[in-house]
């Protein structure tokens, strides 16, 4: 992890934040690292925001510094050809948040395979419409709150009834997603970021 960065992202300071992002790219720092420790720094937001140091203003200074860091990346990966299958991925309804989501799309198409994204407050019958049309081999739930972890068991117990859940693996993800989450939601892994992601998705579709 980068101090500095962690540090900046968490004080919300967007001049040393960009600043060091573009030192750091510019040094040959991995993309996939630099967004760790921007994600450690989102982090501490978090826990400011718990601890009520900083309030909902706050939260979307965070996502706009995030964002802006990101284009400074200037993009995360080229697409490769897709051929590793199809990921289907959204954000559960009822939550908004689709940084990680994002991230993960993108680290997902430069690793060669075909994502459908489907964005944020996806409800439970789009999931199941995507895994009918598309046939992906896994399928993705990102979920940053607590208050929507019945929402994804609920969906990935639609899946299984409507007779698909033995045709796909399905990854949980974001902030507040641990193994009891996953265990509660009966997913089959949970993966902290985006390149857990690709390491087990490869594994599912059987490539290196
Ligand atoms: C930025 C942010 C926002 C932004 C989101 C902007 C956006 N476009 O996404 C805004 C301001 C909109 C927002 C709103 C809210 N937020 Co908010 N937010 C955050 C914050 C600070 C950072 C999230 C983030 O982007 N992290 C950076 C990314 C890169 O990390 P990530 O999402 O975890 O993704 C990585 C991995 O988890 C993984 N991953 C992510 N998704 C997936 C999916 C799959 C399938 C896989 C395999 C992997 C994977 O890979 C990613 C890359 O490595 C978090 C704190 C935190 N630490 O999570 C709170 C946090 C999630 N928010 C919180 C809350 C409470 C809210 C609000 C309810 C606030 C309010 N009172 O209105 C609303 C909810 C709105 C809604 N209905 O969804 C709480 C949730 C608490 C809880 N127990 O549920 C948190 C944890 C803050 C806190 N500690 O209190 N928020």
């Amino acid at each position: 992890m980068n101090k500095k960065l962690v540090e900046a992202m968490a004080d919300l300071d967007e001049d040393i934040v960009l600043a060091e992002v573009k030192a750091l790219k510019d040094g040959g720092v991995p993309t996939l690292d630099i967004i760790a420790s921007l994600q450690e720094g989102m982090e501490i937001v978090g826990k400011r925001f718990e601890e009520k140091e900083y309030f909902l203003s706050e939260l979307i200074m965070s996502a706009e510094v995030f964002n802006e860091a990101s284009e400074v990346l200037g993009g995360i990966g080229e697409a490769g050809k897709a051929k590793n299958g199809v990921f289907v991925l959204g954000t559960i309804y009822d939550d908004i948040h689709d940084i990680g989501k994002n991230i993960v799309t993108t680290v997902m198409r430069s690793n060669g395979f075909e994502v459908v994204d489907l964005g944020v407050d996806v409800p439970t019958a789009k999931f199941i419409e995507a895994i009918k049309q598309h046939k992906p081999k896994v399928v993705g739930i990102s979920c940053l709150l607590t208050t929507c972890f019945d929402n994804v068991k609920e969906c990935i117990q639609a899946i299984e009834d409507a007779g698909l859940r033995n045709d796909v693996k399905v990854l949980i993800g974001g902030g507040p997603v641990d193994e009891a989450t996953g265990k509660y939601v009966q997913a089959d892994i949970v993966a902290k970021n985006a390149q857990n992601t690709v390491d087990y998705c490869k594994q599912f579709v059987g490539v290196q």
